[in-house]
């Protein structure tokens, strides 16, 4: 009987064993022995450490949360102690990579006081001083960085989109008690960007925002993956889902499990042996949970490699799926419907012409009005990429979006179809003396609002970050709720020219509504729409075009004038007078205070446009003091503003591409 029992325990024990091999293994990363002071084995630190190890790796609860700190003995040889688990992870995960980095930080860094380790799933560390609530560190950092390089063609859009990425997850994971947030987005069509951000629970906020700062402006991101580990925090981004997108995992029940482990200690047991019954009958039984057993953790192993190998595919599935490969071809439209509806691009039709071509008004057979904006023959790409770039902005859907409805591309002729809005554009309410009166302080606080939403969804919930570059007065339409709808995004990528940022030449933007930085760098980011909302702001307050604006007081433009005013303490100076009568002075204040904050000089001082609409949203968030906003300096004796390039004072902005869009609502 006893060699039966220990072969049954050992073939139990080596398929246990390697079933924790599929489970537990865990990828070091870097250790970091501060090399200060050092203990001997047989001191109270040691003693200490122990006891805090064991403490740490003890409170099951903790693993459910990735986070757990501790300490042991009294100073000088008192101990703290922290270990904190990637936030996707489960806690079995998580535990065993605790299990793991106790037993391994020894081997590490075997008589260190101080000690921090990473691996991909956990961060370990222990010190003789505080290390609780505070992210001072001396050290312990790691950059790391993918072996490939972003080409140079694509670098512009992929770091915009891997920092306006961290960014969100960054306000999301300050939202979140466990200080842990992901978020995806999109470069191309078929290239999809990850990113993690994550602190230790301990921090505050404002802790928590200052180490993920850091932590993202010194990313490296010319290469298509990256991670920087610090004690306190760390980010990661990588073109490959390397979190776990969903729990998908259904893990066996526990319960099934300890049964089972129970029948077979039981088995196992003299009692059951001494119990009646032939000797056969008992061996038969003992065999047949051995098979039930060994079946059940086959397939979890078997369960452990197919998830890898599924997650493979994953990564390399095509961009399209079936549906939306028709759905590019159901949104083109043939060229004889358009020239009809629109009586052959008549001139009685044309309702407009913005910078990539004119637009017409149409009317196709069945009485849909449409407008139809027909795009001047230079576009830089070839038909393919045209495609997926409008059907990339046909997904985009929000109610203070324009809605693209469809395109035609026949006969060199390049047209985007859009739903007409009979209202016309905020600029033909707002700088017309006989209709402004129409636009009352609810309507246009309702047009801000709207608008910052628009934008927000192109910034953030689309998943897209979509940089809009011309926002304005007269992109933004009204519909017969006077709701505001976000016109002309996405012109960049559909006429190919995202990959050209550098260079200032084709820049999209109109002068007077454009960021310092892009107006004269031709840098473009999140940050420079804030810029333009922010200028569109302070014209729907005052009911004045910025650049037809002439002040005797020594303002020459819109925003000094307004900064002006706040200065002295009479912003609601600025009003437009027809609202004199009717208005709300806190909302009005307040729309004054964050329009100032959005033309700030330095992008980094401009909130984000999800903050905007908190700010807008909420009165208990408190904005922070603006200061002079910048200005992009021309000439004002040149007539036409889009002429102008030699009239740009080359002023230095300081500026990198990677501080941009940090919310600043929280002090450093
Ligand atoms: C851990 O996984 C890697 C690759 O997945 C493998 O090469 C390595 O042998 C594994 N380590 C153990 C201990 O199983
Ligand atoms: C242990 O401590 C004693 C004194 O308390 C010391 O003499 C001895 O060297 C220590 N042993 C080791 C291995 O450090
Ligand atoms: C934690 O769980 C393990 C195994 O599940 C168990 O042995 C241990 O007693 C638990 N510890 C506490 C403090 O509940
Ligand atoms: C996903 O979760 C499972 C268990 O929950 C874990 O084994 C696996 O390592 C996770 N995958 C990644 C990529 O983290
Ligand atoms: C680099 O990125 C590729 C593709 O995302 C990935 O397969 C590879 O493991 C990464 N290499 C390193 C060293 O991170
Ligand atoms: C990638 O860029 C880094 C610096 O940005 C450079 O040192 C390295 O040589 C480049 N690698 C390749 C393969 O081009
Ligand atoms: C449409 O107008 C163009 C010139 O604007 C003209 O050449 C063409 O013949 C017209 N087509 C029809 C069907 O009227
Ligand atoms: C009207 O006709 C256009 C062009 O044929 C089509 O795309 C649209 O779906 C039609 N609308 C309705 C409401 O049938
Ligand atoms: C900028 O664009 C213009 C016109 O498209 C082109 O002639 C010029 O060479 C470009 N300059 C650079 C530096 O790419
Ligand atoms: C600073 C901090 O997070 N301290 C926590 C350490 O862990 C104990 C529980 O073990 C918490 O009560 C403390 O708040
Ligand atoms: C100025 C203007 O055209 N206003 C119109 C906006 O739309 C509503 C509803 O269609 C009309 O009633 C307004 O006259
Ligand atoms: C911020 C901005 O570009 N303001 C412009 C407003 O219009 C005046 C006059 O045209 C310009 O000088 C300003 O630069």
């Amino acid at each position: 009987m006893s060699s039966y029992t220990c072969f049954i325990v050992f073939f139990l024990f080596s398929f246990l064993a390697s079933f924790t091999v599929c489970a537990q293994n865990h990828t070091y990363i870097y250790h970091m022995c501060y090399e200060r002071t050092t203990y001997s084995r047989n001191s109270t630190y040691f003693t200490n450490l122990r006891t805090l190890l064991s403490s740490l790796s003890s409170l099951n609860a903790s693993y459910s949360t990735g986070f757990q700190n501790a300490t042991s003995g009294q100073a000088p040889d008192r101990v703290t102690g922290l270990f904190l688990c990637r936030g996707d992870l489960s806690p079995e995960v998580c535990r065993s990579c605790v299990a793991f980095s106790v037993k391994d930080i020894f081997n590490r860094c075997p008589n260190e006081r101080e000690v921090v380790l990473y691996y991909d799933e956990c961060m370990l560390r222990y010190s003789d001083g505080n290390i609780l609530s505070t992210t001072l560190s001396g050290g312990g950092e790691k950059t790391l960085r993918n072996n490939t390089n972003v080409t140079s063609s694509q670098f512009e859009r992929f770091n915009d989109v891997v920092m306006s990425t961290l960014n969100q997850a960054v306000n999301d994971a300050l939202a979140n008690p466990r200080k842990f947030a992901v978020r995806k987005a999109s470069v191309t069509v078929s290239q999809t960007v990850y990113g993690l951000v994550q602190c230790t629970p301990d921090l505050t906020r404002g802790d928590c925002l200052t180490c993920l700062q850091k932590a993202i402006n010194e990313l490296q991101t010319d290469s298509i993956g990256g991670s920087l580990l610090m004690p306190s925090c760390n980010s990661r981004f990588e073109i490959y889902p390397f979190y776990n997108e969903t729990t998908i995992t259904a893990p066996p029940p526990p319960v099934l499990f300890e049964s089972l482990f129970f029948l077979i200690f039981y088995l196992l047991s003299n009692d059951f042996w001494k119990a009646g019954k032939s000797r056969n009958s008992k061996v038969l039984v003992v065999s047949i949970v051995v098979a039930i057993t060994v079946a059940l953790l086959l397939s979890i192993a078997g369960y452990c490699f197919l998830a890898k190998r599924t997650k493979k595919a994953y990564d390399t599935a095509p961009a399209f799926d079936g549906d939306e490969i028709a759905s590019v071809d159901s949104l083109q439209l043939d060229y004889r419907i358009i020239q009809a509806a629109t009586n052959n691009f008549s001139e009685s039709n044309k309702i407009g012409r913005g910078g990539f071509g004119e637009v017409y008004m149409g009317t196709f057979s069945n009485g849909t009005e449409v407008a139809v904006k027909r795009l001047s023959k230079t576009s830089a790409q070839g038909d393919a990429e045209f495609k997926n770039e409008v059907l990339v902005v046909a997904k985009l859907k929000h109610k203070n979006l324009v809605r693209l409805l469809g395109f035609c591309l026949e006969r060199e002729e390049r047209i985007l179809v859009y739903e007409f809005l009979p209202n016309k554009s905020l600029d033909c309410f707002l700088f017309d003396h006989a209709k402004k009166g129409e636009l009352d302080w609810t309507k246009r606080y309702k047009i801000i609002e709207g608008t910052a939403r628009g934008i927000m969804y192109l910034h953030q919930d689309s998943q897209l970050t979509i940089v809009h570059r011309d926002l304005k007065a007269s992109n933004i339409l009204l519909d017969e709720d006077i709701n505001p709808k976000i016109a002309d995004f996405g012109m960049a990528r559909i006429f190919g020219l995202d990959q050209t940022v550098e260079n200032t030449s084709r820049i999209v933007g109109t002068y007077g509504y454009m960021a310092p930085e892009y107006a004269m760098q031709g840098q473009y980011s999140t940050k420079s729409d804030v810029y333009s909302f922010g200028v569109s702001v302070l014209e729907i307050i005052s009911g004045k075009k910025n650049s037809s604006f002439y002040q005797a007081d020594g303002a020459h433009d819109l925003l000094s004038y307004a900064w002006r005013l706040w200065k002295n303490g009479k912003p609601l100076e600025l009003m437009d007078p027809v609202l004199v009568s009717n208005f709300q002075m806190t909302e009005m204040v307040r729309c004054i205070h964050i329009g100032l904050l959005c033309v700030q000089e330095d992008p980094v001082d401009r909130p984000t446009i999800p903050n905007i609409v908190l700010m807008l949203t909420s009165n208990i968030v408190t904005l922070p003091v603006p200061g002079e906003p910048g200005l992009f300096f021309q000439s004002r004796s040149t007539n036409d503003p889009l002429d102008s390039d030699q009239s740009m004072k080359s002023k230095s902005v300081p500026w990198s591409v990677a501080d941009v869009s940090f919310t600043d609502l929280y002090p450093r």
